[in-house]
């Protein structure tokens, strides 16, 4: 071991050249530059990382990839969308990150993802967390292929036959999101979330245009929505009622608050709806503070769901060793990867808290291929959401999962079993799209 406190930061056997940093948007290579000796296949040489790049695509919404290509001409890719500041991560992997991964060894995911989390020095939040995972399941899917094995394998094996989804129903009002609710039971959706609009706002959370799928960043500045959680208040049970009435209890139903209430507001609605028995009750209050759970847990036994903002462990320790909720959403994609989320999964499964990963339509088929790996190995799996991608994406991503029976089933193609069409992506250029706002209606500022 060299004592040479002066040599380059570096993989124990490589070290990284330098290389041009490539614009974001732009799909762009950086390649070692150098010429590698002859690599015999299975060789750690034939796991040195040649290339990396960004792709940068929209169809139909903007989703940012990491493309990582080995000397034996593996290839692994790795989502890296992170809604409305989807240049920030291209920035950051193709400024910052992509110089240094040229010339490591592919197979040491676990010293890249400490030398990517550790070495920043700049610990956590979204971005860096984004970029750190987009670069995890890039290894994962290349060391998948390498072995000629589905990931779910690699991480230990399968547990159940799919994961259980939920998909999302809405409706302008009570009655028209209990049809959608009813529709989905008929394709054979055994859990299904529902959101309604609230009477005298005229726009929710949740909530599509009529005959339009819901897509919340839909405009290139944030769109201002008002908010009054009064009416909210007295509708939302309601819906819940309703829903009960018209297709019986043989159906999971969850509903997601989108972090719009206090703790106090959070607890009342936890217990209104208690006797509809959801499976979950999503982002019932803000959680940056992590012990406003409690007062929600005193007041009421509907189970809580929570994390698909938060990027770390850290995030949501307390609520976990302190048992204030029943699910953790956090996701591969937003939180530094397999790697990473395992690891709060373990710690989740020691506290019999359950995953119950976020799968909005802003995380691409990249990152629902991984999920859909561990989810099929994760013990303590809870659920897995599902908002249905457009076409134009699916097409863009191909893919083996499918869906069946309620449940979506991760191939077994080698790595996470999801791929890119270049070309097709190339037609479809990046657009800028931000989420919205909310305001009360005095104005002022609120979550939303
Ligand atoms: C969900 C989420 C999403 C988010 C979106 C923001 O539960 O699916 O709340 O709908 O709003 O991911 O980018
Ligand atoms: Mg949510």
């Amino acid at each position: 071991m060299s004592t040479d406190d002066s040599r380059a930061s570096a993989s124990p056997r490589a070290t990284a050249p330098m290389a041009t940093a490539p614009t974001a948007a732009a799909p762009t290579t950086v390649a070692s530059g150098s010429s590698s000796p002859a690599a015999k296949p299975g060789s750690t040489l034939d796991r040195r990382i040649v290339a990396a790049r960004v792709i940068v695509t929209c169809p139909g919404r903007n989703f940012v990839t990491l493309r990582i290509e080995t000397q034996a001409g593996v290839v692994g890719l790795g989502d890296a969308t992170l809604n409305g500041r989807e240049l920030a991560v291209a920035a950051y992997l193709t400024e910052h990150v992509i110089p240094v991964l040229i010339g490591r060894d592919a197979g040491q995911i676990e010293d890249i993802w400490q030398f990517l989390y550790r070495g920043a020095y700049w610990r956590r939040g979204p971005v860096t967390m984004t970029a750190i995972a987009a670069v995890d399941v890039a290894l994962w899917d290349i060391l998948g292929k390498m072995a000629g094995l589905p990931l779910y394998q690699l991480l230990g094996g399968r547990s159940r036959e799919g994961a259980l989804v939920y998909c999302h129903a809405n409706g302008r009002d009570i009655s028209e999101a209990s049809d959608q609710v009813g529709r989905y039971i008929e394709q054979g959706y055994k859990a299904v979330r529902a959101q309604a609009g609230v009477p005298g706002l005229r726009k929710t959370y949740g909530v599509s245009a009529s005959g339009k799928a819901y897509e919340p960043a839909e405009s290139e500045l944030p769109l201002e929505t008002v908010w009054s959680t009064p009416k909210y208040l007295r509708s939302a049970p309601e819906l819940f009622e309703r829903v009960r009435a018209d297709h019986g209890w043989d159906l999971e139903l969850l509903h997601d608050v989108h972090h719009r209430l206090t703790p106090i507001e959070a607890a009342r609605l936890a217990k209104d709806v208690e006797p509809f028995r959801l499976f979950w009750l999503e982002d019932a209050t803000p959680a940056e503070n992590q012990k406003s759970f409690e007062l929600i847990r005193k007041h009421s036994v509907t189970p809580l769901a929570v994390g698909e903002v938060f990027n770390s462990i850290w995030d949501c320790k307390h609520l976990i060793e302190s048992q204030l909720i029943d699910y953790i959403r956090t996701t591969i994609v937003h939180g530094g990867g397999i790697t990473h989320i395992r690891r709060l999964a373990d710690f989740a499964a020691i506290h019999q808290v359950r995953t119950g990963f976020h799968g909005a339509t802003d995380l691409s088929p990249v990152c629902m291929g991984a999920a859909l790996h561990f989810d099929t190995w994760v013990p303590n799996f809870g659920i897995q959401e599902y908002m249905h991608h457009s076409q134009e994406t699916l097409d863009v991503f191909p893919h083996d999962y499918v869906f069946r029976d309620g449940r979506l089933h991760c191939g077994e193609s080698p790595g996470h079993g999801v791929s890119i069409d270049e070309t097709l992506a190339a037609k479809f250029p990046y657009s800028p799209k931000q989420l919205p706002i909310a305001r009360l209606e005095d104005g002022g500022m609120w979550d939303w």
